[in-house]
């Protein structure tokens, strides 16, 4: 009863244009730091075809690329087969193999989580679920977590083309996209200025000059900032899309050749 008491208030909210994250913590308030993040990403999920109704045109293609995408793979069409997605996969394997040894072990993915953690904008309950999440994507998506469990470039596409494929596992692949926005957010202001989006492109060893040029694109609606619904959807998009003329392509930084 009473979460669908706040679900009808949120809808309100944002029908209303009045959304605004601290409004929704504030509806919410008790809960956890580490909670709120992952219930500001639950929200946008939810929310979303709503917001759409009222945002650019650009906002809504990709909305209907998502569904675009639902329903194709509803027909079996084996995705992630194109030269573009494969090099976005193999971009992102580079990111996550921070160590550069050419295979992503878990040692990689809890660098991956320290560089981030280690601006220190993340309460500690938002690092523990940060790891928590970390390792529960290791496991769905690559299996055992051990030092013998290493993800070279070939397995990594393979991994993830059956994640694209797996409706269930697409849906979760993204869930600590949310934590590094936290984590950059330098100022908790639920926006990512230019400033702090070159600590997140610092953190995968990105210049700012890469920065600058990713922050132009993925800032679609021109305001100067990233919003938390700009970074999510990018972020997922650049998994999903095999369009190479959507802006997503340049949210990890230059695509590896
Ligand atoms: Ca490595
Ligand atoms: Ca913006």
């Amino acid at each position: 009863m009473t979460a669908t008491l706040l679900r009808t208030g949120l809808r309100f909210l944002i029908s209303n244009k009045h959304f605004k994250r601290r409004t929704i913590s504030a509806l919410y308030c008790g809960i956890s730091e580490e909670q709120n993040i992952l219930l500001n990403y639950n929200q946008f999920c939810k929310i979303a075809p709503l917001t759409y109704n009222t945002r650019s045109v650009h906002q809504m293609d990709i909305s209907v690329n998502e569904q675009e995408i639902d329903n194709d793979c509803d027909t079996k069409q084996e995705r992630g087969q194109t030269f573009f997605w494969r090099r976005k996969m193999r971009t992102l394997h580079n990111h996550l193999d921070v160590d550069k040894d050419g295979v992503i072990s878990y040692d990689d993915f809890m660098l991956f989580e320290k560089r981030f953690s280690n601006l220190g904008h993340l309460t500690p309950g938002a690092k523990t679920e940060f790891k928590k999440i970390l390792d529960k994507m290791w496991e769905e998506q690559w299996g055992e977590i051990s030092p013998y469990n290493l993800i070279c470039i070939e397995k990594y596409l393979e991994k993830m083309r059956y994640v694209l494929n797996d409706s269930a596992l697409r849906k979760k692949c993204h869930h600590f996209l949310p934590f590094l926005f936290k984590a950059v957010d330098k100022d908790q202001s639920g926006e990512i200025s230019q400033q702090e989006f070159q600590l997140f492109f610092q953190c995968l060893g990105l210049t700012h000059d890469d920065a600058i040029i990713s922050f132009s694109h993925i800032d679609t609606n021109d305001d100067g900032k990233i919003s938390f619904d700009e970074f999510i959807t990018l972020g997922r998009e650049f998994f999903l899309t095999e369009d190479p003329t959507k802006p997503s392509k340049y949210f990890w930084g230059p695509l590896v050749n």
